[in-house]
């Protein structure tokens, strides 16, 4: 029999009370808007007459101890009041006016789906234990009541008002990606969390972090102290275009400590966000090499570089090299618990290679043809180390050169070439090709846009892209895991800038990966931002606003 004492009532109102997303809400009428102010939009939507009302009786209704703690912790992180423990009170059957969690009997493959009842009297969510339904369901709720209570400062309403509806809502892809660079400039934790929040919003899953390059390692490991003490930091940035070759000489530089990246693991979990860790190699890897010029072909001191592109010390291929980057990808796998770890693998410059006694000895003892094969025995050899870890690796498309590793699945960014031959492979692949998922591209033709690093990305290109190319077969498409927009920072010097960069194309990209082809609708998408933006707003992120002045049909 279900334990009825395991029920928890708790007043709405006191939750929604200084909610960040929703506190002071006032009611205002009921809107008429056709467009369900939700984004991404949900795959479907039925409308029926009436409404419900939320007042200050409502109950909250939890269906058992597991539902409870899942919902309560991602109901108290969009509240202010994170201390706020939810009374245990065992009758909560008499309520007349409840919102319910109800368990659904649901496989293994729902476990992101959830459904949304609005009648007169209830508003129920069901949605499978453990998954991430409860949560996707409780924040199309919060946008709901959002989107059609206006607040106005001059009203004092006690109560919140939804039009009755039904809603049943999945993702269209698994990966539904964010991207960030923390190496070109740094951004603390707080800053990371606050990115974690905002994809949350946007039910995105998956956080690719990308924690080393040539211009700063950012993750301690403990066995290299000096990647912290010293691959860390740089003496100085690239200011201007980088045709004008310019340089400002103020040391620049972080990074996270383990407590830190547990932390932050933690908080993404709770949000149901995994974290994908990138530690580049062979390329881009001139600030670790500056700490143990041994990890290069030519041992030489270099320093962290200052200025952006491409370099050519890039990690030797000889055993030293790899004992390095096992013991690394050692302690990263003991922090980030994902399935995949990213380990780089784009523009890797062979110049050094040709020239290296040991990569020249490596490649005629093994009989490789040249050193893109080369390339590939290095991420070979890194992959059969990951796979022993029961972990797999990811890669940039340059992975594919000189041949594919047997498990590796590929991040397809110079356009969807690599992605579609990897699929073709049967390999899984990310699809997030420069255009238009790049969001360091500029994303408006007005001069007085802060400079970029180039490339035109506007918000409605990111809206029309669809991860499946048209090239799969049906069999080949389930290869296509999803898609992602990325964010390079070497012309993002501050948090500001970034939300500037990032919104609202990752509102875009979120629909995008959630939703179906045949639901999209980029004029609908504008509407739904204008309402949405005000949940932007209430956590004061420095938003594009060029899509008000968009027509909206
Ligand atoms: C190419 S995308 C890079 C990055 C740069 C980016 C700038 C990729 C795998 N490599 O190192 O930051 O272009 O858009």
């Amino acid at each position: 029999m279900k334990q009825i004492n395991y029920f928890t009532k708790l007043n709405l109102r006191q939750v929604l009370t200084g909610c960040l997303l929703l506190n002071a809400i006032m009611v205002y009428g009921q809107s008429t808007w056709a467009e369900v102010p939700v984004i991404p939009k949900p795959n479907m939507v039925e409308r029926s007459e009436g409404q419900f009302t939320i007042t200050n009786q409502t109950a909250l209704v939890f269906g058992g101890p597991e539902v409870l703690q899942e919902c309560v912790q991602f109901f108290q992180y969009f509240s202010e009041s994170y201390s706020y423990v939810p009374p245990q009170i065992p009758e909560a059957m008499g309520a007349k006016n409840y919102i319910q969690l109800h368990e659904a009997d649901w496989g293994e493959a729902d476990a992101e789906k959830y459904e949304l009842e609005i009648n007169p009297q209830e508003v129920i969510i069901h949605a499978r234990k453990g998954g991430a339904g409860f949560a996707y369901g409780l924040n199309t709720l919060f946008q709901l009541i959002r989107g059609y209570n206006v607040p106005d400062a001059g009203k004092n309403m006690q109560e919140l008002t939804l039009p009755c509806m039904k809603i049943s809502d999945k993702p269209r892809y698994a990966w539904r990606g964010m991207h960030l660079d923390v190496s070109r400039h740094f951004f603390d934790i707080t800053f990371i969390k606050r990115y974690l929040s905002l994809m949350a919003l946007y039910k995105l899953n998956t956080f690719h972090w990308h924690l080393t390059d040539d211009q700063g390692w950012r993750i301690e490991i403990k066995k290299y102290p000096g990647l912290i003490r010293h691959a860390a930091w740089r003496t100085g940035s690239m200011i201007g275009k980088y045709s004008d070759n310019k340089y400002e000489e103020i040391r620049h530089g972080g990074f996270y400590t383990h407590e830190q990246i547990k932390d932050v693991v933690n908080f993404a979990a709770m949000l149901h966000i995994t974290i994908v860790p990138e530690i580049e190699m062979p390329g881009h890897s001139v600030a670790a090499i500056s700490a143990y010029p041994y990890l290069s072909c030519t041992g030489k001191q270099i320093q962290v570089a200052r200025g952006w592109g491409v370099f050519n010390d890039v990690f030797c291929t000889k055993d030293t090299t790899f004992r390095f980057l096992t013991d690394v990808l050692s302690e990263v796998m003991e922090l980030f618990p994902s399935r995949y770890i990213h380990i780089g693998g784009d523009e890797c410059p062979k110049v050094n290679w040709k020239k290296c006694p040991r990569c020249q000895k490596r490649k005629n003892a093994l009989g490789l043809k040249n050193e893109e094969q080369l390339q590939s025995y290095f991420i070979r050899r890194i992959e059969k180390f990951v796979n022993s870890k029961g972990r797999q690796i990811i890669g940039w498309d340059e992975i594919l050169e000189g041949g594919l590793a047997p498990n590796a699945s590929v991040m397809s960014w110079r356009g969807t070439e690599g992605g579609i031959k990897a699929a073709k492979m049967k390999h899984n692949v990310v699809m997030s090709p420069g255009k238009p998922c790049y969001f360091d591209h500029y994303q408006s033709k007005d001069t007085l846009e802060p400079l970029a690093i180039g490339g035109y990305n506007p918000l409605d290109s990111v809206y029309a892209y669809d991860p499946t190319p048209l090239q799969l077969s049906v069999a080949d498409q389930k290869y296509i895991l999803g898609a992602q927009g990325n964010v390079w920072t070497e012309y993002m010097i501050s948090e500001r800038q970034v939300e500037y960069m990032v919104f609202p194309r990752m509102a875009a990209m979120a629909e995008v990966v959630w939703t179906q082809k045949s639901n999209k609708d980029y004029g609908g998408f504008l509407k739904r931002l204008e309402k949405n933006r005000f949940m932007l707003d209430k956590m004061y992120v420095n938003y594009a606003r060029h899509f008000l002045n968009e027509k909206k049909e």
